[in-house]
């Protein structure tokens, strides 16, 4: 079923592949690039950014990978800017950041939050990414808060992601969710995935078992939007399979390398995520990031099945 397209608002511009998938109303998936710029290491970020596009693409879902590029927020990308956000130096951009990089007409990987905030202004209402930032240990001394958790608050679009890392602190990262009125659902679970695990010690309120319910969700949030206020975003938790989590023992032994590492480096701000992910990496030596990998792609296929159910029944609005 057609529908007719929201204009894109000045200032973003949509890939042709993207626009026309939208004016036509076919399922759409964003992807982020700080993922790919800062969250994976290189050449492996490459072939993961093609990697995620394909998964959409063999299920005829139109892959929307957005970054800030020459100042303009990009909806959806070539084969040849795929390729910048992997090898160039991109500065890691927040919703913050994006006017800044426009007045300078600069580039830029964008977060969860800036993704999440460009696609739903795009009127793209599926998301998938791998972790979502969220609350800092010692966030009660440092304030270190993703703003991804304060934008979905107000952009309504799905995140599909595999909860967020055991870096952070996730009892905190869900109070939050709460008091920002973002509704957390498990995808086929009733706990809070933890990224490299399955599972954290949280249980959730919520859970789904279908592409469809999610949609039900979307179609719903749409519908009680009030004109003028803000609109919520819903976080789709989304556990790594079983058989390709990371093994528990070894996660927690390096998880504490990790933190400690931080702490006497002294890292800081946006620094902080980017830093303990490579940490990780190495320290693993390398397990964690086939993990990352593996999480992401079923972040990646679950998104796809959810923006199929969403485009067939008429796009949420
Ligand atoms: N979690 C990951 N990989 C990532 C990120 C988070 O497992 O690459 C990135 C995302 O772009 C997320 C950002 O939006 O880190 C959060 O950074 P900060 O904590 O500085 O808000
Ligand atoms: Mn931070």
């Amino acid at each position: 079923m057609s529908t007719a397209a929201v204009p894109l608002p000045p200032g973003l511009i949509a890939s042709d592949e993207v626009a026309a998938a939208l004016a036509d109303g076919r399922p759409v998936v964003a992807l982020e690039s700080t993922i790919i710029s800062h969250g994976l290491p290189r050449p492996r970020n490459l072939q993961a950014a093609r990697d995620f596009e394909g998964l959409l693409r063999d299920r005829s879902v139109t892959p929307a990978t957005i970054a800030v590029l020459d100042g303009v927020p990009r909806i959806g990308l070539t084969g040849g800017e795929v390729r910048r956000i992997a090898e160039e130096d991109l500065v890691k951009a927040s919703v913050r950041d994006l006017a800044v990089l426009a007045a300078r007409r600069a580039s830029g990987a964008t977060t969860v939050a800036a993704t999440a905030y460009l696609a739903a202004r795009a009127g793209i209402r599926v998301f998938a990414t791998g972790g979502l930032g969220g609350v800092h240990r010692g966030a009660s001394g440092t304030f270190d808060e993703s703003a991804d958790l304060s934008t979905l608050a107000a952009a309504p679009v799905a995140v599909v992601s595999a909860g967020v890392k055991s870096v952070l602190d996730i009892a905190g990262t869900l109070e939050r969710l709460e008091t920002l009125s973002v509704p957390v659902v498990g995808y086929r679970t009733d706990v809070f995935p933890s990224f490299w695990l399955a599972e954290s010690p949280f249980r959730l309120d919520w859970r789904v078992d279908s592409p469809q319910e999610v949609a039900d969700i979307l179609r719903a949030q749409a519908a009680a939007a009030v004109p003028g206020l803000p609109r919520p975003g819903l976080v789709v938790a989304n556990p790594v399979p079983i058989a390709e989590q990371w093994d528990p023992v070894e996660h927690d032994r390096v998880l504490a390398q990790a933190l400690a590492a931080a702490d006497e480096a002294g890292v800081r701000g946006k620094q902080v995520t980017p830093f303990l992910l490579s940490f990780i990496v190495q320290a693993s030596g390398g397990v964690s990031l086939e993990v990352n990998l593996a999480l992401a792609r079923n972040n990646v296929r679950v998104a796809a099945d959810i923006a199929v159910a969403l485009a067939a029944s008429g796009a949420a609005g």
